[in-house]
């Protein structure tokens, strides 16, 4: 059994819109190449560790499950290219919860050892790699999702990219329903 475990943080987009976000790439695949991430494999990175020993896994575990953080509202914020990497991508409408978790996820992570930088977050959903341009990126509808839990995965090289493994997930927490929102009875 390997000594260590490629991990790292993320979101996972629920099936139908992990499905729809497929679809879409499919259409794109047709022109601009390059290799579609399947729909179970689409994830939003929210910090990527590399290989991990063995024995640091159950720090990481607590490290985890000490995150408080509450769930929110993602919507997604239209298709990019990145010419550097090839990669075609979902953008992120700015969201203060979801940078609420990423910072404290990679403090925690930075603080332990486990991440070199707390910073260099750029959120994004990765749909295609080694894509060559072949014509415009089609518009996406408002799509988006209520995150109310992050995940530690592992990656293993397989033939069609990796494969990846649920090792944990954590709930966030619902968030505080303040005085003046509360119906008056
Ligand atoms: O699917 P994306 O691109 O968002 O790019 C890798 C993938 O994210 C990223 O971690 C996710 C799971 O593999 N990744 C891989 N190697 C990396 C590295 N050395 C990396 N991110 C930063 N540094």
């Amino acid at each position: 059994m390997k000594d260590s475990r490629r991990l790292f943080f993320a979101l996972w987009p629920p099936g139908d819109l992990a499905a729809r976000l497929y679809r879409d790439s499919g259409e794109i695949q047709a022109r601009w190449g390059g290799r579609l991430m399947r729909p179970e494999t689409l994830h939003l990175t929210l910090a990527f560790l590399g290989d991990v020993a063995n024995p640091d896994l159950p720090a990481l575990l607590r490290l985890a499950e000490q995150i408080e953080a509450e769930a929110f509202e993602l919507h997604l914020a239209g298709l990019a290219y990145w010419a550097h990497n090839g990669i075609v991508h979902a953008g992120l409408v700015p969201s203060p919860g979801l940078e609420r978790l990423a910072f404290a996820l990679r403090r925690a992570c930075q603080e332990s050892g486990f991440l070199d930088s707390a910073s260099g977050f750029t959120p994004h959903l990765t749909l295609i790699r080694k894509a060559t341009p072949g014509g415009d990126l089609p518009d996406l509808p408002p799509l988006g999702w209520r995150v109310d839990a992050f995940v530690l995965v592992e990656s293993r090289p397989d033939q069609d990219g990796a494969h990846y493994e649920v090792l944990g997930r954590w709930k966030l927490a619902s968030p505080a329903v303040s005085a003046d929102t509360m119906p008056a009875y």
